[in-house]
């Protein structure tokens, strides 16, 4: 029997190399610590408060192995639940004790969650480009370097900053400025251009490459339709977020529609916010992540339900979730049997140095390494080079000035 591993400290720490992110390390009696991610985009500060003052004093004193009691009491304890800023606080702390025990018995964590389903992750990358030709040459450029899965993004026609493109093509990072960037959008103009790359990429690149699409909750249920129903011909792997999913009735509709594959949920926080969805088989594959909905113990939850109705997993892996939550998601995603793939942006040379890791990419796909635990720590010298500095994601208006969605 695994003996005690009683909590002795936990502490926050945040660090900022090249973006923020906010990490919690739990240290046991017994030597063994874990970490975990508590990086809210845009937000961070709020979700550090949280772990700070409420959550951490009630952590001290006890037993690392009781992950599940643990988690429940912190989402039935807090009394007001859910919500990304206690799902994430939460996120955290179940992936440093999920960490702390794998590494206590001594195996990698997918061993501890029932082994691997899969020896490796197929993951999609992102190319983005200002028009279609230079969206094209990034797949090209995706495509040569191994990846089998490219997320299309493309510039649209008049606008200045549509979602998904950047200047810095490896390293795209929307959250740029202390206050939000205002942007302009444009549905008409988006609904030209997205049919457009999706036939220029299949006549340059044939059948065979898988092609996924973000939307980021830009159109109205019966434009979504729309935009499905033209892109069926291109064959996409999944159009992600059409629009939001605060409403699931809304996907009926896209759905009566609609042939193409959705992806929902990177922004959701827990299995109640996918279980309409699901279970009125309105999406094909869910978004949530580790990090966003409450750790390991409530993600694996969410899967296991949403294997019932043939969802499949599409963990979202932005570079705003660090290193530890890719860990873990990879952990998860080679168990997880309704598994579809995992998002990969890659992290900068300075992010992959603060949070040393286990996984590395080839051919395109992850592989988890077999270190113990999940695999992902934090270098705090390191980190300390790297302060805090304030950043918020962009907002969207119309271009007659109406607040929409970023
Ligand atoms: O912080 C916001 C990003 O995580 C989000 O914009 C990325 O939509 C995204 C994606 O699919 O990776
Ligand atoms: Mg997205």
């Amino acid at each position: 029997m695994l003996p005690p591993l009683r909590i002795r400290a936990a502490r926050v720490i945040v660090t900022s190399p090249g973006r923020n992110f906010v990490t919690l390390k739990i240290e046991t009696d017994q030597g063994v610590h874990g970490v975990g991610d508590a990086t809210l985009n845009g937000r961070e500060k709020a979700v550090v408060a949280y772990l700070e003052d409420h959550v951490i004093p009630v952590l001290i004193g006890r037993d690392a192995r009781n992950i599940e009691d643990i988690w429940q009491y912190l989402y039935r304890g807090a009394y007001w639940r859910r919500g990304p800023v206690t799902m994430r606080a939460i996120a955290a702390v179940d992936m440093a004790l999920w960490d702390i025990k794998a590494k206590a018995l001594g195996v990698p964590l997918y061993d501890l969650l029932g082994g691997a389903s899969r020896d490796r992750v197929r993951v999609y990358g992102h190319a983005n480009g200002a028009d279609i030709a230079e969206t094209s040459d990034e797949v090209a450029r995706y495509l040569e370097a191994g990846y089998t899965a490219v997320r299309a993004q493309t510039g649209v026609p008049g606008l200045a900053k549509p979602y998904g493109v950047s200047k810095d093509k490896d390293f795209y990072e929307p959250a740029e400025a202390s206050l939000p960037v205002e942007t302009v959008w444009s549905t008409p103009a988006y609904l030209r251009q997205a049919p457009a790359l999706f036939e220029a990429l299949r006549v340059r690149f044939g059948a065979e490459p898988l092609l996924l699409h973000d939307v980021h909750h830009r159109l109205t249920p019966q434009e979504a339709a729309r935009l499905g129903k033209s892109l069926e011909p291109f064959d996409l792997f999944w159009m992600e977020d059409p629009t939001p999913a605060e409403n699931p009735e809304a996907f009926r509709l896209i759905r009566a529609h609609t042939t193409t594959p959705l992806a929902v949920g990177e922004v959701f926080n827990s299995i109640w916010d996918a279980k309409d969805l699901i279970a009125n088989q309105l999406i094909d594959y869910l978004r949530a992540t580790v990090l966003g909905c409450g750790g390991i113990t409530h993600l694996r939850r969410i899967a296991d339900f949403a294997s019932l109705w043939q969802v499949r997993t599409g963990c979202h892996g932005a570079t705003d979730l660090s290193p530890i939550t890719m860990a873990c998601a990879l952990h998860f995603d080679r168990w997880v049997p309704n598994f579809g793939i995992q998002e990969y942006m890659r992290h900068t040379a300075e992010t992959d140095a603060v949070f040393p890791h286990a996984y590395h990419f080839e051919a395109g796909a992850l592989f988890t390494g077999e270190a113990i635990g999940h695999g992902a720590d934090i270098d705090e010298a390191l980190a300390a080079k790297y302060p805090y500095e304030p950043r918020q994601l962009p907002i969207a208006r119309l271009e007659d000035g109406t607040m929409w969605n970023w």
